[in-house]
C-alpha cells in the first residue's frame, strides 16, 4: 500500500515535470520574460555595435528586433548579450540566450555536433585578407611567411590553415579574442595581414584611423554563409526564427516595405502579399504568432533590403554591394521559400 502511494506520488511528480517542460517552450519562456535575449558580437560596425546611448544597432541586431516585433509587436522588447567568437556557442547551449545573431557561419559540425539549428542565411560571405597598401602586394599568393591577425574560435582560423597549406605557404598566427583586439593589433603593426569574413573586413576598415591606407586582396578563400541559430530540440522556435528571416526576404521580393506596408495591408490583391501580411490565411497562427506578425516585422524593422542598406549598404561607411545577397531575380542567391 505504502509502496503504491510512493509510486503514484513519483508518477505525479514526473507528470508535473514533463508538463512544465512542455509548457516551457522557448516561445512561452520568451513571452513570460517579456523580452527576447539575443546574442550578438562584442562590437562590429554595421553588424552589431552599441551606439553612444548604449543602444545596440546593426544588421544582426535588426534581425533580433524583427523576431521581437514578430512575437511582441514591439522591436524594442529584446535585450542583447555581447559574445566573443569563442563564447557564443556556450551562451546558446546554456540557455543564457534564446537566439544567436552574430556573423556565424553555418557548418556541419556546428549544426550537428554542437547541437544547433541554423535558420537560414542572412548574409552570404567569404573569407578575405586585408593588408596595408604600402606592403605593395596584390595577391594572397604573395603572403608566404606573413604574420596574420586572427580571431580564435572562428572558421577563419581553420580556413587560413587550409589555404596556406594548400598553397604550400607558411604563416605566423597572431591570435586575439575580439574584433577590437584584432583591429588594434593590425593597426599597431603586430601583424602584416588581417583575415576574417569579407564583410567583417569592410566593417573593420570603416573603423580604422585611415581606411584608405588599407586594401582588401582579391582572393576569397571560403564560403561563409552567415545566419541566425538556435538550440536543437525546439522545432517551433526554429520555425519562428526561420520564417521571420524569410518574411523579410519575401517582403523585398514582393516589393513590400515599411513605407507601403500599411497601404498594402488594406488594399493588396496579390495573394502572397495578403498571406504575408496576415489578411489572408493562417500563416502566423501555424507558428503560434499573430497572423500579422510579418506586417509588424516589415512596419517596425523593414524588409531585407531596408535593413541591408541602412546598416551595411553602399551608402554606409562599410559600403557593401548586394552581390550574392541580391534577390535571386536580380542575379543574387537570396531566395525565400514561398509564403503559403
Ligand atoms: N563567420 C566566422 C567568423 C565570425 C567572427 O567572429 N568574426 C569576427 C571578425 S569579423 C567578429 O565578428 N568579431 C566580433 C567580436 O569579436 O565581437 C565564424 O562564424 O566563425
Amino acid at each position: 500500500m505504502k509502496l503504491t502511494k510512493i509510486f503514484v506520488a513519483a508518477a505525479a511528480v514526473t507528470a508535473l515535470t514533463a508538463g512544465t517542460a512542455a509548457a516551457q517552450s522557448t516561445l512561452e519562456n520568451v513571452k513570460s520574460k517579456g523580452q527576447l535575449q539575443c546574442g550578438v558580437s562584442t562590437g562590429l560596425a554595421g553588424f552589431s555595435q552599441a551606439n553612444d546611448q548604449g543602444e545596440w544597432e546593426g544588421f544582426d541586431v535588426d534581425y533580433c528586433r524583427a523576431v521581437a516585433a514578430a512575437i511582441f509587436g514591439d522591436p524594442m522588447k529584446v535585450a542583447f548579450t555581447p559574445t566573443t567568437a569563442k563564447e557564443r556557442f556556450t551562451a546558446l547551449q546554456s540557455g543564457e540566450i534564446d537566439i544567436l545573431s552574430r556573423n556565424t557561419t553555418w557548418t556541419l559540425t556546428r549544426d550537428v555536433q554542437l547541437g544547433f539549428e541554423f535558420l537560414g542565411v542572412s548574409y552570404y560571405d567569404g573569407q578575405g585578407f586585408m593588408i596595408r597598401k604600402d606592403m605593395g602586394i596584390d595577391s594572397a599568393k604573395q603572403l608566404d611567411g606573413a604574420s596574420v591577425c586572427i580571431q580564435t574560435g572562428t572558421t577563419t582560423e581553420l580556413n587560413l590553415a587550409d589555404y596556406f597549406r594548400t598553397n604550400d605557404m607558411s604563416f605566423e598566427p597572431v591570435t586575439v579574442d575580439t574584433s577590437d583586439q584584432a583591429r588594434e593589433a593590425y593597426e599597431a603593426g603586430r601583424c602584416d595581414v588581417y583575415t576574417t569574413d569579407a564583410s567583417g573586413l569592410a566593417a573593420q576598415r570603416s573603423s580604422m584611423a585611415d581606411p584608405s591606407a588599407h586594401k582588401i586582396l582579391p582572393e576569397i578563400i571560403s564560403k561563409e554563409p552567415l545566419g541566425p541559430l538556435v538550440r536543437h530540440g525546439d522545432a517551433n522556435w526554429g520555425d519562428i526564427g526561420r520564417w521571420v528571416l524569410n518574411a523579410m526576404i519575401t517582403a523585398e521580393e514582393l516589393g513590400v516595405n515599411s513605407g507601403n506596408v500599411d497601404d498594402l495591408k488594406e488594399n493588396a490583391e496579390n495573394p502572397e502579399v495578403r498571406r504575408l501580411l496576415g489578411t489572408e490565411g493562417e500563416m502566423g497562427a501555424q507558428l503560434g504568432l499573430p497572423n500579422d506578425f510579418a506586417y509588424n516585422v516589415i512596419k517596425q524593422v523593414g524588409n531585407y533590403a531596408e535593413v541591408f542598406e541602412r546598416n551595411i549598404g553602399v551608402e554606409t561607411p562599410l559600403g557593401l554591394e548586394r552581390g550574392l545577397n541580391a534577390q535571386w531575380k536580380d542575379g543574387g542567391i537570396l531566395y525565400s521559400p514561398p509564403y503559403r
